[in-house]
């Protein structure tokens, strides 16, 4: 087992360990980020009123918002010299939240993530093809490195390509699919489709999916198809990226390696800390990160987190479930999208009206589509030229989202009008009377 001392530390060495480490992470960031010296003198809370694991509750919290208005170093604690990484998320406007690793930091993200895979089953003698994006997005880089501390080798196939995938799990006899659950179905269709019986062929034995919400039926028909085992893992950018909860072979929640990771669950209206086991927005503290501390990190993320024993010997507590999310992101096929940024992106084209709708949907892989009606005056004026404000439209939708938008430009009044808020998103990936006008 990849550090066994960590893995299998009992509960009260991690408690134990939590509070040393809270105490030092919280003088910490308030002696190296000005943002946070700021806000404690605001509240009138000084780090050394922090002296007990449950005084993290006199914390104040860190929201994205927090980020991005640091944009682009993010909240440094150390001078830039020292960043040897830095990695990007969607922001709620448009401008990303960038997250900036120190050599140290690196460091304890390849452990979280190379105890991750073993915790999941995989051994270092295994081949990783890593179908997660490479980039800016934190999962390809991160899914990297974890498997080469754990010893594996890697195939940084990366997103795309999907015959090259195939043909690669089939060559390699890959024994660990590293990607998103919506991808790894769509393999297994496009497996069978070039020929290929994903379970007798190929030597698939674990899968590393994760950066999306999932259900049990996706589990069951993924472990079906590729005869592996689907292992669920959690993360987040801000967060180092995957590697924050991990499931065990149980697969009866993710543990929360919290050796790094204070958890609390929050009820996201009043900020109120909630009793354990119920459910609510989950909040981080990351314990020893250097480059950019994180205190008290509001994920938006809607779960509720187990300390009960897991049959497995581990004594990190668990998420039993993401079970959605407190504001309005969605994800699509990975990727993280907020309604505002389609927005930002269609009123900065003139000639678009304020009327638009926002639809995701599936054929076997998440799509977005945009539907967003011509400013009337626009329209009657000479000037209108469909293809060209359609072409600008979408420019301005790639330039902000990380992911392609279908756009259809459609004429004025056509869109239903709503005395009360207008209905703009809709997610038809679960629904059975979608729109087919797309
Ligand atoms: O998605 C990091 C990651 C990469 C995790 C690969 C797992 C595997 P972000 O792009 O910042 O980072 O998106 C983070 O995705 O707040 C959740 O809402 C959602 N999410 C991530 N993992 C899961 C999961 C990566 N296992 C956001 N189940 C998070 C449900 C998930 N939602």
């Amino acid at each position: 087992m990849f550090n066994e001392e960590a893995q299998m530390m009992d509960l009260d060495e991690i408690r134990e360990l939590q509070e040393k480490r809270l105490k030092k992470q919280v003088k910490y960031a308030y002696e190296n980020v000005p943002m946070y010296k700021k806000r404690f003198k605001e509240e009138g809370v000084k780090p050394s009123d922090v002296k007990k694991l449950e005084d993290v509750k006199k914390v104040p919290f860190t929201v994205k918002d927090d980020l991005r208005d640091h944009y682009p170093y993010g909240i440094l604690a150390v001078p830039k010299e020292e960043v040897i990484r830095f990695h990007a998320s969607s922001g709620t406007t448009g401008t990303p939240t960038v997250v900036a690793y120190n050599r140290k930091d690196m460091e304890v993200w390849g452990d979280l993530m190379a105890r991750a895979y073993s915790s999941a089953g995989v051994k270092p003698e295994y081949t990783v093809q890593n179908a997660y994006g490479y980039g800016l997005f934190t999962g390809g880089l991160g899914f990297h490195q974890g498997a080469e501390v754990l010893g594996c080798s890697v195939l940084p196939t990366s997103t795309g390509n999907t015959k090259k995938q195939v043909t690669m799990l089939n060559d390699f006899q890959t024994e660990v699919l590293a990607c998103t659950p919506s991808y790894a179905i769509y393999l297994s269709e496009a497996a069978e489709k070039h020929g290929y019986d994903p379970k007798e062929d190929f030597n698939l034995k674990v899968g590393m999916f994760g950066a999306e919400p999932w259900s049990e039926e996706a589990r069951e028909s993924i472990e079906e198809a590729f005869g592996l085992k689907a292992q669920d893992t959690y993360g987040m950018s801000e967060l180092y990226g995957p590697g924050v909860a991990i499931e065990c072979p149980e697969q009866n929640g993710l543990h929360i390696w919290s050796d790094q990771f204070l958890v609390e669950t929050i009820d996201p209206k009043t900020g109120e800390v909630l009793p354990e086991g119920e459910t609510g927005e989950l909040v981080f503290t990351m314990l020893t990160r250097e480059a950019m501390p994180l205190l008290r990190y509001r994920t938006k993320d809607v779960g509720s987190v187990t300390y009960e024993e897991c049959e497995c010997g581990r004594a990190h507590p668990r998420i039993e479930k993401i079970e959605g999310r407190s504001d309005d992101m969605l994800i699509v096929g990975g990727v993280n999208v907020f309604p505002s940024q389609v927005e930002a992106a269609l009123l900065e084209t003139e000639g678009i009206s304020e009327h638009y709708q926002i639809i995701v949907d599936r054929d076997v892989l998440d799509k977005l589509f945009v539907r967003a009606e011509v400013d009337k005056d626009h329209y009657e004026s000479e000037e209108y030229d469909e293809e060209k404000l359609k072409e600008e439209a979408s420019e301005n939708l790639k330039a902000v989202l990380n992911i392609k938008a279908r756009l259809k430009l459609l004429e004025p009044g056509t869109l239903p009008r709503t005395v009360g808020k207008a209905k703009r998103v809709i997610d038809q990936r679960e629904e059975q009377d979608r729109i087919e006008d797309l």
